[in-house]
């Protein structure tokens, strides 16, 4: 029988890996650890228990909430405030980033940012739903407050990024820039077990997720690119969800696109705490992100936190095609 090798254990044994690691991000992510435990243990729940269905507020985003989104966004904050190891952390569930106090006096130098629960939605019909977390090194000055521009810092930036998948099983996956390794919950010893050692995206992939019904208004080069994925019979899997979707396509390839449509002009979905985060660890992967104007997702200097980007992350060499496409087809539809 393989020998366990429990999330702790990784990520202590490869806090060497950080010359300068004062232990500090290795309790950062220890912490993450236990908030999804204890969010995954209400996910389970959610439908036994009264805490799903929407509750009568929006989030910044104009989503509505459900509970859920709100436990998850509370423990995690609870579990990051606890162990004084981030001086700050910034959510999709609130319109501003939270300055945390240092605890027992000791500063901190890290800033957090995370989606609690993405794709919520899913919640009341039982499909899967995932946390998305990055960590950032802070850059105001360690003895004061964290302010806006700690959170405001490029994807390249990133000291560590990752999500929790609650599916069929828990999986954490992250990476601190050194490769990408996934933990399965084992809920009979309560720990996050290795179980995906330095996952590798296929070079190319049989399936691409993208909402469809949006097709009609996509751009032509879009359109066309979505066109070519049909023609090469490739599978067309989208789950709402897109820790799910990522997920699936780290480890059996594809392409995930989520283009600008009139609803959406800026693209529907976050930069600075759902597209950075699963790009780096797409990228650490092996795989490639872009946004909308081509431009590498990480290399964006966000202007807000809560600012849109449009998205195609997946294979490289389906990441490639698409591009390929857009610039054939995008100086068509521009002549
Ligand atoms: P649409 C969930 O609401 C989410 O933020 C992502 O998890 C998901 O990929 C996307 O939005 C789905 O959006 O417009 O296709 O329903």
């Amino acid at each position: 029988m393989n020998r366990i090798t429990t999330l702790d254990e990784f990520i202590i044994r490869r806090q060497k890996d950080f010359p300068y690691a004062s232990g500090e991000l290795t309790g950062l992510l220890r912490d993450i650890g236990v908030a999804a435990k204890i969010v995954n243990r209400e996910v389970n729940k959610a439908g036994l228990v009264s805490i799903i269905g929407v509750a009568d507020s929006q989030n910044v985003s104009g989503d509505e909430v459900q509970k859920l989104d709100l436990y998850a966004n509370e423990k995690l904050i609870e579990c990051l405030q606890n162990s004084g190891e981030c001086c700050g952390i910034a959510s999709e569930e609130n319109e501003d980033f939270t300055p945390i106090p240092p605890v027992s006096g000791k500063a901190s130098k890290y800033v957090v940012v995370f989606d609690p629960l993405d794709g919520s939605s899913n919640i009341d019909v039982n499909v899967s739903v995932g946390t998305i977390f990055g960590i950032y090194r802070r850059k105001s000055p360690e003895d004061g407050t964290c302010n806006l521009e700690d959170f405001l810092q490029k994807g390249t930036e990133l000291v560590a990024a990752g999500y929790v998948l609650y599916g069929t099983s828990t999986i954490l996956v992250y990476t601190t820039g050194r490769g990408v390794n996934g933990f399965t919950l084992d809920p009979s010893i309560g720990e996050f077990c290795l179980s995906h050692r330095d996952i590798r995206i296929p070079a190319r992939g049989s399936q691409y997720a993208v909402n469809q019904g949006y097709y009609l208004k996509f751009d032509v080069e879009m359109r066309r690119y979505i066109d070519h994925c049909s023609e090469m019979n490739f599978s067309l899997r989208y789950i709402g969800s897109m820790v799910s979707d990522i997920h699936r396509i780290l480890l059996k390839g594809g392409i995930f696109l989520y283009p600008q449509t009139r609803k959406f002009p800026q693209g529907k979905l976050r930069l600075v705490y759902e597209c950075n985060p699963l790009s780096f660890v797409v990228e650490q992967a092996g795989g490639k992100a872009l946004s909308g104007n081509l431009q590498r997702v990480l290399d964006m200097q966000p202007e807000q936190l809560h600012q849109r980007v449009t998205i195609s992350v997946g294979s490289p060499e389906m990441v490639d095609e698409m591009k390929e496409f857009v610039e054939r087809y995008s100086v068509v539809s521009s002549d």
